[in-house]
């Protein structure tokens, strides 16, 4: 793809925007960046991309910076429905996301992996697995580093392993992952996408260009993850944590096992017990990446050592302290209903639950049968509160809280010897916070200034 001379117009000024503004920049495009916040908001970074030479339009997109354009390179956040971008179209300017950029220059071998949950924990260690099978490694995409960022370092012995999310591939076309996982499916960001249909769609653009020579990892146990191998082209591999797979990964007698092929043996890669991670979920997220690891060729053993040694990705089921016996785990990133259904799980009882933030036309009522007997307390928060206690009216203890930091209050002074405090909102974050992470943050920062006070109190006492 030529990029030199050609008017590129990059939309959106967050991570990818920066990312792929400065690489077409460093291509020879002649390029422009739009975004909706005000130069004030943008700040720092436009005086650098100023430097470069590149054109920055903020505080709006104008209809007819839209216009004049040979390509248009939208970040994820940003959807297509987007007034400007939807004319755009209509005058047939090329409209391509971050990842598809990317992926038109990356070199090397790619494995991607997608889901509605558990992307960032699978994706994170298959490139730690990867790495402990001395294979030259890249990790990046949704997990908080842009494809494009990567392109530049890539070389044809280099692996990228990438997350992808359903915004980043309803915009791709040529993206085609040697490897492509599928580790679940459920409604997720039905506000952006529409439908839950347009959102499956989305999520299968990960294997729609990969051919025959190409692999396809998917959850046997999920049965909308699983309809896609009827529209594959490519080699299908299965992980399963309840029954034996022909080809792929899946559990027995409580060993992890591999099998290559229908006639292969099935080879021992680890002991459940051995997973450090909590909760089922987890299990099928390590399935998936011996799965995906085995494939890429790493040996079992390295495997086995790097999921013994890995340790729970920040923000996800993260644990952050016990204060006078009651443990307080942060799982940010349940920023949907299926997530935070697994972090609820994890806990056999004594749950004091944080839920709320920005609805994204999700069904609460599906919290409903975990309620009775592991969760003590449901403590709302965000612009989702109200929607929230009308759908689990009756179903548990509810109390409104507004604010995370009243949440953990309300929260610690309820909680019991042996309970645990868990924030799995089930909702994103923007309503309150800049996202999932500084919420997360938020919530440690809080949880451990209530470790500081009660260690003083006790030392006091
Ligand atoms: N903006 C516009 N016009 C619009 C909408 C937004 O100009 O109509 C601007 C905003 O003002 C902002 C910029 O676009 O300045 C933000 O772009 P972005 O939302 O694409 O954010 P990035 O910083 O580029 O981060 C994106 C992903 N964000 C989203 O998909 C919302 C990050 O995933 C990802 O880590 C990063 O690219 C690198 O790949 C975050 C996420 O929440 C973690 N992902 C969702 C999820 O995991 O559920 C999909």
């Amino acid at each position: 793809m030529e990029l030199k001379g050609k008017k590129v117009l990059v939309v959106g000024l967050g991570k990818s925007g920066l990312a792929a503004a400065l690489f077409l920049r460093r291509r020879g495009a002649q390029v422009t960046v739009s975004d909706i916040r005000s130069a004030q908001a943008l700040g720092k970074d436009i005086p650098a991309l100023i430097e470069q030479g590149i054109a920055v339009e903020a505080g709006g997109h104008g209809l007819l910076t839209f216009r004049r354009q040979d390509l248009i390179v939208v970040s994820p956040g940003v959807p297509l429905t987007t007034p400007e971008l939807a004319q755009a179209q209509k005058f047939g300017i090329p409209i391509i996301g971050e990842v598809e950029l990317a992926a038109r220059f990356l070199k090397g071998k790619v494995l991607a992996i997608t889901g509605s949950n558990g992307k960032t924990t699978t994706t994170s260690l298959c490139g730690k697995i990867l790495e402990k099978a001395r294979e030259r490694v890249h990790v990046g995409g949704n997990i908080g580093l842009p494809v494009i960022g990567l392109v530049d370092d890539s070389r044809e012995d280099v692996w990228s392993v990438l997350e992808v999310s359903s915004f980043q591939l309803e915009t791709t076309e040529t993206f085609h992952p040697d490897i492509a996982v599928i580790l679940n499916i459920t409604p997720d960001h039905l506000d952006r996408h529409g439908s839950f249909e347009n959102y499956v769609a989305a999520k299968e653009r990960i294997f729609a260009v990969q051919t025959a020579e190409d692999m396809l990892i998917l959850n046997a146990d999920d049965d909308v993850a699983s309809r896609a191998a009827a529209r594959a082209k490519s080699q299908v591999f299965w992980f399963s944590r309840k029954r034996a797979i022909r080809q792929g990964a899946f559990v027995h007698e409580g060993v992890v096992l591999f099998r290559a092929s229908e006639q292969a043996a099935p080879e021992p890669i680890l002991k459940i017990e051995e997973i450090p991670l909590k909760g089922a979920h987890n299990v099928e997220n390590v399935l998936a990446a011996v799965c995906a690891a085995r494939l890429a060729g790493a040996a079992p053993e390295a495997i086995r050592s790097a999921v013994a040694g890995f340790r729970a990705v920040e923000h996800r089921l993260e644990f952050v302290a016990e204060i006078d016996g009651v443990s307080y785990y942060n799982d940010s990133k349940a920023t949907n209903v299926d997530a935070a259904i697994k972090a609820i799980e994890s806990f056999p009882s004594g749950i004091h639950l944080i839920l709320g933030g920005k609805d994204k036309d999700s069904d609460y009522r599906q919290l409903r049968p975990l309620m009775a007997g592991r969760v003590k307390a449901v403590y709302t928060i965000g612009s989702a509160a109200e929607k929230i206690i009308t759908h689990l009216d009756g179903a548990v203890k509810l109390v409104s809280a507004g604010t995370l930091d009243n949440a953990v209050s309300l929260a610690a002074e309820a909680a019991e010897k042996g309970d645990v405090v868990l924030l799995a909102p089930a909702c994103s974050s923007f309503d309150q916070f800049d996202n999932y992470e500084h919420r997360g943050q938020t919530f440690k920062t809080t949880v451990l200034a209530r470790r500081g006070a009660a260690a003083w109190q006790n030392a006091s006492a």
